[in-house]
């Protein structure tokens, strides 16, 4: 970024934003910009189409090829006569625009008319792409279960911060979330409640599709996830004769893990992994599919290395990309499948297989960890995880053997055994989701714990506007 120094470029009641109507996702991405507008500057910031308007006095979305800036890099250029945006990519205009909200003040985020606010942009220069390719965030749907408009929020949240993936966590003992038609009673039989033993609930395909289409709104994709062999009790109510697990299965609202399993060894079982994951790759369009993998308890080693190969082959003959907790390394992996580390270092043997590596290291990045120990939510078997900790590291360097080219991305995971609705979510979220975000997208030679402190804390106002809650944590100068 360089500040050009000269006079801001104020929007007006009669700046437009001009974009090439003919093609309707630019269009809808002129749109976003100007709804953000429209409602507390209190006048309509009209989309033109290219070529209409001169460029001077407007704000211009603009294609152009420019293959070093990726599919989510961006150019944005500001001067006293115009605000402009480059990108290679439509989402990098998205990600652009994301910037121009920042640049303007916090009431740009109020859902009213604010008065007497100078909607002006600095005099500016930005050339600006992410660090790594898969910036995410997971979403536990099972222990506790978030309707659709809770995960649209969260999305919200990512989409301001330029994160672009949501793993959805949609299968765990005490919940199975996502309508599966060739299969019924997984959601008829093992939806019906979460911790705690509240009703649960699950996604309709239509929930889903509507989840999707939110998603692609913003540029962010959806990665979704049946845990298995264990952590399977919600699919096993409705289906026993496949569980090979310790208890009988039966609704479940406790916390325990690792004791639920399929029956590996049944060919049945395969029929029921198949199903699943032929539905749900269908009405997912995003490239990966994550299979869990993690915490199993009750197989042994060649048990487990045995289903995880055999359900690589049914992902793959479903058009997916497999992805797997880090426990998968223990079996033969494609070099195409994504291992996602998330307590040791077992990840590693994985990278000797050609697979990249998605890091959530839980002392760092699970967002479900406490604060502190007076925070009210949240676990701490990983660690107490302050703001700090979070920001403050680097993935390139953080695990022996395992270079930046070995790391596909990272991913915030919040896991919901003590989260019952989505402001709860919020203030396990924020701000650390933000220190992920720029973990995620500036390089490590340009972060600094201090330079992060002191800008976030601006982002408090955007955060009261939107009505996020959020953690005031005693490390930022509030
Ligand atoms: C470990 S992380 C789990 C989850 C829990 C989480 C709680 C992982 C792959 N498994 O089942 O919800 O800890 O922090």
């Amino acid at each position: 970024m360089v500040m050009a120094g000269g006079a801001p470029f104020a929007i007006l009641r009669t700046t437009a934003i001009i974009v090439d109507t003919s093609n309707a996702e630019l269009r809808a991405i002129g749109e976003v910009l100007s709804a953000l507008i429209r409602r507390p500057a209190g006048f309509p910031v009209a989309v033109s189409p290219m070529g209409s308007t001169p460029i001077a006095g407007a704000i211009s979305l603009r294609l152009e090829s420019r293959p070093t800036l990726g599919e989510e890099g961006y150019e944005l250029t500001v001067t006293q006569d115009s605000a402009r945006v480059v990108a290679n990519r439509p989402a990098g205009l998205f990600r652009g625009v994301q910037t121009i909200r920042q640049l303007l003040p916090p009431e740009i985020e109020s859902d009213m008319g604010v008065n007497r606010v100078d909607w002006s942009l600095p005099a500016l220069t930005i050339t600006d792409q992410p660090r790594f390719a898969y910036r995410g965030a997971m979403l536990d749907v099972s222990r506790h279960f978030f309707t659709v408009r809770e995960v649209e929020q969260y999305m919200d949240l990512l989409a301001l911060y330029k994160l672009n993936v949501l793993h959805l966590h949609l299968s765990d003992d005490q919940g199975w979330r996502i309508q599966i038609d060739s299969r019924p009673k997984l959601t008829a039989m093992g939806s019906l409640t979460q911790v705690g033993g509240g009703t649960g609930g699950f996604y309709t395909k239509q929930d889903y599709a509507e989840i999707l289409r939110y998603a692609q709104a913003r540029y962010i994709l959806i990665v979704p996830e049946i845990d298995m062999p264990s952590h399977i009790n919600a699919a096993l109510i409705g289906y026993p004769e496949l569980s090979c697990g310790q208890r009988p299965p039966a609704l479940y609202s406790g916390t325990e893990v690792g004791w639920s399993s399929l029956c590996v060894d049944k060919e049945e079982t395969y029929a029921l992994v198949d199903d699943i994951i032929r539905e749900l790759s269908a009405m997912t369009p995003g490239p990966y599919f994550h299979i869990g993998g993690d915490e199993v308890k009750t197989l042994t080693h060649q048990q487990y290395v045995k289903f995880v190969e055999r359900v690589q082959t049914i992902v793959t003959k479903y058009g997916k990309t497999m992805i797997g907790w880090e426990e998968i390394a223990q079996a033969r992996l494609n070099p195409t499948t994504l291992t996602h580390m998330w307590k040791s270092d077992s990840a590693a043997a994985a990278v000797a297989m050609g697979s990249k590596l998605i890091l959530s290291p839980a002392n760092k990045l699970y967002l479900d960890m406490q604060y502190t120990p007076s925070t009210e939510l949240g676990l701490h078997w990983a660690a107490y995880v302050e703001v700090r900790d979070s920001y403050d590291w680097d993935p390139a360097t953080y695990m022996k053997g395992v270079t930046e080219r070995d790391i596909f991305g990272i991913e915030a995971p919040m896991w919901s055994e003590t989260l019952r609705n989505i402001t709860a979510v919020e203030y396990l979220a924020m701000p650390r989701l933000t220190a992920v975000a720029e973990l995620g997208w500036t390089p490590q030679s340009a972060r600094s714990w201090e330079s992060y402190r002191t800008r976030i804390v601006t982002h408090q106002r955007r955060w009261n506007y939107l009505g996020i809650n959020y953690h005031r944590s005693p490390q930022l100068p509030w």
